[in-house]
């Protein structure tokens, strides 16, 4: 009985069986292909030939660093299909010689590139890649987008002087640095005093530290740029050491102001086809302030070699960008070598990924996990990790694009001159915050470029370029204002609180209304950018406040205002009552503050002068302070504020109070 129904059962099972081998052929192959497609991290879209980035497991891994590093890699299978595929080259992604505990944490060990021939069918090859059960993820390695960008140089000579406003340094162009400080001067159309990332009063606290180091992921930066030099960071065992010798014995050959991870060795910017977009950027970040000569950066320091420092991590040569492996590879470097800010103007075409699962696939592409690696590196005592900033993009898409949307990355969208977004920038989705990036414009039947932003080119010249790629270099270069302020006052920010000091310290735009002319012709309809253009305008001075702790209040100049300082305590619906009804000649003098009077909580005032002041009001909060007469139960505090003058600020005609957030700043 028993017998018997074992019999039945086994035949069963034979039939079952027989049934799955006789389709294996088809279907066995076809599921094979789609197990081996999961593996994938990324599309075919725009990658390089000849070149794969393979994730392998653990154990593939210990085989590999263990055997020679060439076309046989000692596992049989992996080799297998590396001779298959004519492989020329099998190697790490990432540099173990350094931190390599943290990097095996982050299996970064596990990354290799195989380069292979040319010819091969590279959807093919990842196929039979991601068909080995050595290898976990395969990834298409994807050429960034070459910026195009048209620098328009300008003679210092002739870019004569328009302001008549006293200038913090001696730069004969600072004045035409509109992006910095603007007066409405600039020649723009709708040109808006205040359209700037208020610069001029974060100066007066602090221009930047030397131990803060700014990686340029980009074009190779021209080091030797008069405006530039003193302000690169300098890997003085290279510096000293010998030609073509790894003389500090990092892994790279004669990296002395960064390394070029397009064609190895030394940093370039003369090749045909490159276009002085690295070295622009680094400039905004770090030209030589108070040098007398060219330009300023927005931590380049006060003219005594107190500047942060650039590193160039150059993944774009001659036109030629790095694939996506010598990208992660540069990341890896600005982490390794000091960097606490890392600025990348560069990015994938926008939608080409579409969403931060599709970015961080399987968890994370190779670039990813360079990104999380230097968010982990703590390289300054006042950071507890280390901040990555974005162009968000210039295809004028209502998203940003990859990697800069991603949501651990700060993400920057461009205005111009007149307060307005740029017809070029990418906006909503995944943008974060906005700074200047210029704008050209037609007047006349011709171009007129003092609307772009002004920085420096290779050769010591001088240009106006326009681009995200040229707002983001303001963000990173007010995170190392930030970080550079937090080490002068003993503050030790972590990460996220940096990220959110960047974020939020802005000014917000009034809402966008109707048409504005561009540049290429049509118009750009407003309303659709409101709300869209991350938090709004990053202001330097906020950001600084920010870290202090110290909170801001906005008055517009030459206008009465009634502030109830009330609405800035918390809240902003306590109960407080003022034990002070002054503010100390020293900062009325220097905000040309007249008709001054306190009402209870209510401060009615008019500041003449722009500018910024620190006061520090003392006041009873909770307790039975409405009606005056006794105070009960009340505790005696105080706070400290900014008062902040500029033009521009929108005041509510109701109340006559600054309007905040949402006004003009
Ligand atoms: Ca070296
Ligand atoms: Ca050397
Ligand atoms: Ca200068």
């Amino acid at each position: 009985m028993n017998r018997t129904k074992l019999f039945i059962l086994a035949l069963a099972g034979i039939f079952t069986m027989s049934c799955a081998t006789d389709n294996v052929d088809q279907a066995g192959s076809a599921s094979a292909e789609t197990a081996a497609m999961r593996k994938f991290v990324n599309t075919p879209e725009k990658a390089v030939q000849g070149e794969l980035v393979i994730y392998v497991n653990d154990a593939t891994a210990q085989q590999l660093e263990t055997s020679e590093v060439a076309t046989r890699s000692g596992v049989t299978a992996l080799d297998a299909v590396a001779v298959e595929l004519g492989a020329e080259q099998l190697k790490p992604v990432f540099n173990l010689k350094v931190n390599a505990d943290r990097k095996r944490e982050l299996g970064m060990h596990r990354w290799y590139t195989l380069l292979f021939s040319k010819d091969a069918d590279l959807e093919a090859a990842a196929t039979a890649l991601a068909s080995l059960d050595e290898v976990e993820r395969v990834q298409f390695s994807t050429r960034i987008e070459v910026p195009k960008t048209e620098a328009v140089e300008v003679d210092p000579a002739m870019f004569a002087a328009t302001r008549s406003a006293e200038m913090p340094f001696d730069d004969p162009m600072l004045q035409n640095q509109w992006h910095y400080n603007n007066d409405g001067t600039v020649d723009f159309p709708n040109a808006k005093a205040g359209a700037d990332v208020n610069l001029f009063e974060a100066w007066k606290l602090t221009t930047g530290r030397p131990d803060v180091i700014v990686a340029v992921v980009d074009e190779g930066v021209c080091h030797e740029h008069e405006d530039l030099n003193p302000n690169m960071h300098v890997n003085e065992a290279e510096a000293n050491g010998v030609d073509g010798v790894d003389d500090d014995q990092n892994g790279y050959v004669d990296d002395i102001y960064g390394y070029n991870f397009v064609n190895g060795g030394k940093i370039t910017w003369k090749r045909s086809g490159d276009s002085g977009h690295g070295t622009h950027v680094a400039g905004t970040v770090a030209a030589v302030n108070n040098n007398g000569t060219g330009v300023c950066g927005v931590a380049g320091g006060s003219g005594n070699g107190d500047g942060v420092r650039i590193i160039s991590c150059q993944i774009i040569s001659g036109g030629t960008a790095a694939g996506v492996s010598a990208t992660a590879a540069a990341v890896e470097y600005a982490a390794d070598n000091g960097a606490c800010v890392l600025q990348n103007s560069w990015g994938f075409g926008a939608g080409q990924i579409s969403n931060d699962s599709g970015f961080e696939n399987g968890s994370t592409s190779v670039e990813a996990t360079a990104f999380l690696y230097f968010m982990q590196a703590k390289n300054h005592p006042n950071l507890d990790g280390g901040i990555i900033i974005f162009a968000a993009g210039n295809d004028g898409k209502a998203v940003a694009g990859y990697p800069a949307a991603w949501n651990k990355l700060i993400a920057v969208s461009a205005i111009a001159p007149d307060g307005l977004p740029t017809y070029y920038t990418c906006y909503d989705r995944g943008c974060n915050v906005s700074a200047p990036g210029g704008e050209y414009y037609r007047k006349g039947g011709s171009t007129v470029e003092d609307g772009c932003v002004l920085s420096i080119l290779p050769g010591n010249k001088y240009a106006l370029m326009q681009g995200t790629s040229m707002a983001c270099p303001h963000v990173s270069g007010i995170a190392a204002l930030a970080i550079s302020y937090a080490a002068d006052n003993g503050i030790v920010l972590t990460l996220p609180e940096l990220k959110d000091i960047v974020v939020s310290s802005v000014t917000a735009f009034e809402p966008f209304t109707g048409q504005k002319e561009i540049y290429e012709g049509g118009t750009m309809n407003l309303a659709s950018y409101n709300n869209k253009m991350g938090t709004g305008l990053i202001d330097a001075f906020r950001a600084l406040m920010a870290v202090r702790g110290t909170v801001c209040i906005p008055i517009p100049l030459g206008e009465q205002v009634i502030l109830d300082i009330s609405n800035y305590i918390g809240n902003g619906k306590g109960s407080i009552k003022m034990l002070q009804s002054e503010i100390s000649d020293e900062v009325k003098e220097k905000l040309g503050i007249t008709d001054f009077k306190f009402m209870g909580t209510k401060l009615v005032m008019t500041c003449t002068k722009p500018g910024s002041a620190l006061v520090t009001f003392k006041y009873v909060a909770g307790g039975s302070a409405v009606g005056g007469g006794q105070i009960t139960g009340g505790m005696e505090t105080q706070q400290e504020f900014a008062l902040i003058v500029r033009p521009g600020v929108k005041v509510d005609e109701g109340t006559g109070s600054p309007l905040n957030p949402g006004g003009w700043l």
